[in-house]
């Protein structure tokens, strides 16, 4: 082979090429290419964790990032046939008789601002209840309902040290809800803004108090921060107080609001008993109680309210305007302090509009959400131009687009809506698919995309299909969870726990009958067992295993049981023996070698004939 001769490649790349490969050396930062960028070879650990809400899928997929790998979803608020999420007793009564939930914006506890990767919290839409998921195990271990909130969507966005989660009414109700005229709308309904407490060591929530709002529809919220601590930010539309055609009726006005509460004041008024009870929470009147809220006007429908990294500015997201809306806290104060209002609704005052606002940045059509970096910059979805605005803070100036594809709804950087923003990639959760995926017929999946953001311009990395529908999502530094890979079983405390196949037995009681036995590769104990029809039997399995991943299953033939067990675990199911006859049962998650082999057998004999 002859030597590669410099002038003849020279002569060989026109000088357009050439600009181009050297235009690519530039925009791949540091000579690598966006493939290298997200590859996290086989055997090595992703960097990040990504929590993308299910949406009305009731569930939260935990995904690794950069490569975009699903790595689990956790069910919340609808059943997993695999798992026995909403089979077994346990997370029977923590989904507390409902079967699904709509989850949009998941949300990491924090400690001083920052994410502690000590629980995710998530709410539900569509039944007002706010879920606690517990990061040791990433198993949802509480469920809270919040009275008095009709749709629970301006949820659960948690206060810096996770002292409040909020919560807030998407579609007013009556407050205690009762039967009335849905024209009496204006007088009859209502919106509340509800502050959930959180026990610092246990997680433990509680309804803590809320506030008495004007029927409008409260769509998203942000803790105030470092200068703004104490305080939190709900975005509201539909002040019209449309209850028809919201469509037309609810963008008649230009400006809706953001709603400023100081919750600390708040807490103040409850000690000094400044509250009615209405269905066993604490409820604010700020026609009673002064100085609790006041409106920020902020075009156009706001949707997005996001609080900057240093806590001095609210950024509003007008889902109809072509800008963000910027309003400055220490404004607020002055023109609190001033009494610079323009008006009132239902007690609350409504501020100046050229009082609190510091911008209109013009980052483009359909501005909903924004995120932060560690450099000073803000990152907006617009859902219209189905794009990232990249703005800066201060000078206000847009100074870069990404299109994305297509309809970006939420989008969530890294840490970035904490107080310690760290930059590197920010994550597009775009609502329509099409043509990005293999086709699978008329229900497409959602489309998330990764873009680094570390250089000057954005730069898009990645694609990777999502299931049903990420609204919110938020990443978290790996190195801060650090789950338990196996139950210990010597902490097992359920009362039903066996620790040994000689504690294995059938208590009776009338036709209550108790079974507690043990999994353990690769048999159950027992494995044949006889009732009689009619009987209420709870099986109560303990998996014995302290090896990582060696999980068990419980499935009985012809019924609706199945659940999974893991390593030092117990659970317990119910089964009712309907009808004579055998009933197969065997060990559904693959666990040996002799997986197959891991069964039994249940006879039930006709009523009266033993
Ligand atoms: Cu914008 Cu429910 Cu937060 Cu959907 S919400 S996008
Ligand atoms: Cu135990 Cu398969």
């Amino acid at each position: 082979m002859r030597l590669i001769n410099c002038g003849k490649i020279m002569r060989l790349l026109s000088l357009p090429l050439l600009v181009g490969f050297l235009g690519l050396l530039f925009a791949c930062k540091g000579g690598q290419s966006p493939a290298e960028k997200v590859y996290v070879p086989p055997g090595k650990l992703d960097s990040y964790y990504a929590f993308l809400s299910g949406g009305h899928s009731g569930q939260i997929g935990v995904f690794g990032l950069p490569s975009g790998r699903l790595i689990k979803m956790i069910p919340v608020f609808a059943p997993d046939v695999a798992i026995g999420w909403g089979i077994d007793e346990g997370s029977k009564e923590i989904m507390g008789g409902y079967i699904w939930g709509d989850a949009h914006h998941p949300a990491l506890s924090e400690t001083n601002g920052d994410y502690d990767g000590r629980w995710l919290f998530i709410n539900d839409t569509a039944n007002g209840r706010i879920a606690r998921i517990d990061l040791k195990d990433f198993v949802t271990k509480e469920i809270i309902t919040l009275p008095n909130v009709g749709g629970n969507h301006a949820s659960p966005f948690v206060t810096p040290n996770t002292e409040y989660l909020v919560g807030a009414t998407r579609f007013s109700i009556p407050v205690p809800n009762r039967d009335v005229p849905i024209e009496t709308y204006k007088e009859n309904f209502n919106g509340v803004i509800a502050f959930v407490s959180v026990d610092k060591d246990t997680g433990h929530m509680e309804n803590a108090f809320q506030i008495l709002m004007p029927p409008f529809d409260y769509d998203l919220a942000d803790a105030g921060k470092r200068v703004s601590y104490g305080w939190a930010f709900f975005s509201c539309y539909n002040s019209e107080e449309a209850y028809k055609d919201l469509e037309v009726e609810a963008s008649q006005k230009d400006r809706d609001f953001i709603a400023a509460v100081n919750w600390k004041a708040a807490e103040e008024a409850i000690k000094e008993g400044k509250y009615k009870e209405i269905n066993g929470v604490k409820v604010i009147d700020p026609q009673e109680v002064k100085g609790i809220v006041y409106f920020l006007p902020t075009p156009k429908s706001p949707h997005g309210s996001d609080v900057t990294p240093d806590g001095k500015y609210i950024v509003g997201g007008g889902k109809l305007a072509a800008v963000v809306t910027v309003h400055g806290f220490e404004k607020m104060q002055e023109a609190i302090k001033k009494g610079d209002f323009d008006g009132e609704v239902m007690g609350i005052p409504i501020l100046k509009y050229e009082s609190v606002r510091v911008a209109e940045v013009p980052v483009g059509l359909g501005p909903l959400h924004t995120q932060f970096d560690d450099q000073g910059y803000a990152y907006t979805s617009l859902f219209v131009d189905s794009a990232i605005a990249k703005w800066k803070l201060g000078t206000w100036e847009v100074v870069d687009k990404i299109p994305v594809y297509y309809n970006i709804g939420h989008l969530a950087a890294v840490h970035g809506d904490t107080v310690k923003p760290r930059g590197k990639f920010v994550l597009a959760m775009n609502k329509i698919a099409k043509g990005r995926y293999l086709p699978v017929g008329p229900s497409h999946p959602e489309s998330a995309q990764l873009i680094d953001i570390s250089g000057k311009k954005m730069e898009m990395l990645l694609d990777f299909p999502t299931p049903v529908e990420p609204h919110y999502g938020q990443i978290i530094d790996a190195t801060l969870i650090k789950p338990e890979l196996v139950y210990p079983l010597d902490q097992n405390k359920d009362p039903y726990a066996i620790k040994s196949a000689d504690q294995a037995r059938v208590e009776r009681n009338g036709n209550r009958v108790d079974v507690y036995m043990i999994a353990i590769r690769s048999h159950f104990t027992p494995n044949i067992l006889k009732f009689e029809e009619g009987d209420n039997v709870y099986f109560h399995i303990t998996n014995l295993e302290q090896d990582v991943d060696i999980t068990h299953g419980f499935g009985i033939n012809f019924s609706n049981v199945d659940m999974q067990i893991e390593p030092g675990e117990t659970k317990t199911v119910k089964w009712v023996a309907e009808k004579p006859g055998i009933y197969p049962f065997y060990c559904t998650n693959f666990c040996s070698a002799l997986h197959q082999e891991m069964q039994g057998y249940i006879e039930v004999a006709s009523k009266g004939s033993k």
